[in-house]
């Protein structure tokens, strides 16, 4: 039976039991973390649990997991009540809205876009750049007239009322400084692995609210926002994008499981190493990982308590608590 096929069928019987939005608080901190079974999908925060879904029916029309976390980040690029994602996202300090997204597969291709403005979906234009073109990364007005060049459609640029809204009361003191649980931290990275044990991840956000007009995060970066290796396992990551960029987080924590930590040895070996790096502002930073073996044990692991994330597995899509080390 072809690989497709095998995966349908387990998918069909699977289907029944995969219960959407189901919210669990649950410590995460055992050696081998659950699930160890495939297919299964890892996002991070509570949009995660639609997010899934979405990359759960994609996997199973197409049985390729690349389509699947591409379309399962898509849903949060269209959701108007995220202000960390999409176009609707909070933005710069100028008032414009530019975003960055990343997507890799377990061969090690991949594909990025920063800064780029006007477009809905720049997790497709991300793949796009690995799929037709030379290079992994297109940033800025190369990113949008590459876009354009594809036939994606340019919206207007206009923030939503909700992001018009924070913007104008930000504005009255224009004060800036990236604290945790002040900015809106609600950037979607997805990491999955299909019922074959084939890895992909996909990564995708405005950025930090009100930032300097230019600045770009981890999210684009691979190996800081994003990091997959079929031979080894997956990793994604969520916070304050400079913070994780000065680890090279996610590549950290897939090469941490290729020294031999589980996943949850590695989040949390990052988690101590940004902290590290990071110590003078460390009170004020929030960043958190996910990460999921080649045999489908999964990690998860913040600097500060709050951070969330959604399992999907073919029994149900839950909602967990991350650990995190204060
Ligand atoms: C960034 N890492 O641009 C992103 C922000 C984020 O949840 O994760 N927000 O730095």
């Amino acid at each position: 039976m072809s690989q497709r096929r095998k995966f349908l069928k387990q998918s069909l019987l699977g289907s029944a039991l995969f219960i959407p939005g189901i919210t669990q608080a649950c410590a995460q901190g055992s050696k081998e973390n659950l699930p160890g079974e495939k297919p299964l999908i890892l996002s991070t925060w509570n949009h995660g649990l639609p997010a899934n879904e979405a990359a759960f029916k994609k996997l199973q029309e197409t049985g390729d997991i690349v389509d699947a976390v591409e379309a399962g980040v898509k849903d949060t690029e269209l959701d108007l009540n995220n202000l960390s994602v999409g176009l609707q996202g909070l933005p710069d300090r100028e008032g414009i809205t530019t975003l960055d997204a990343s997507i890799m597969k377990g061969d090690g291709s991949c594909g990025s876009v920063a800064f780029v403005r006007q477009v809905k979906h720049p997790i497709s234009l991300a793949r796009a750049v690995m799929e037709k073109t030379p290079h992994v990364m297109l940033a800025g007005e190369g990113a949008r007239q590459f876009a354009i060049q594809e036939g994606f459609p340019m919206e207007e640029e206009k923030l939503s009322p909700k992001a018009q809204k924070a913007y104008d009361e930000w504005k009255k003191t224009s004060q800036y400084k990236p604290v945790i649980n002040i900015e809106n931290h609600d950037t979607i990275g997805m990491i999955g692995m299909d019922a074959s044990g084939n890895l992909a991840g996909s990564c995708t956000t405005s950025g930090l609210a009100y930032k300097m007009h230019g600045r770009v995060g981890d999210s684009p970066i691979i190996g800081a926002g994003l990091y997959v290796d079929n031979e080894v396992g997956a990793a994604t990551a969520t916070g304050l994008g400079e913070s994780i960029i000065r680890i090279c987080g996610s590549f950290l924590i897939v090469e941490l499981m290729r020294q031999g930590r589980t996943p949850q040895e590695a989040c949390e070996e990052a988690v101590k190493r940004l902290i590290a790096k990071n110590q003078q502002d460390i009170k004020d930073i929030q960043a958190g990982f996910l990460a999921i073996n080649k045999e489908g044990h999964i990690g998860a692991y913040a600097v500060h308590p709050g951070f969330n994330f959604a399992q999907g597995t073919l029994k149900g899509n839950i909602l967990i608590d991350s650990k995190s080390h204060f």
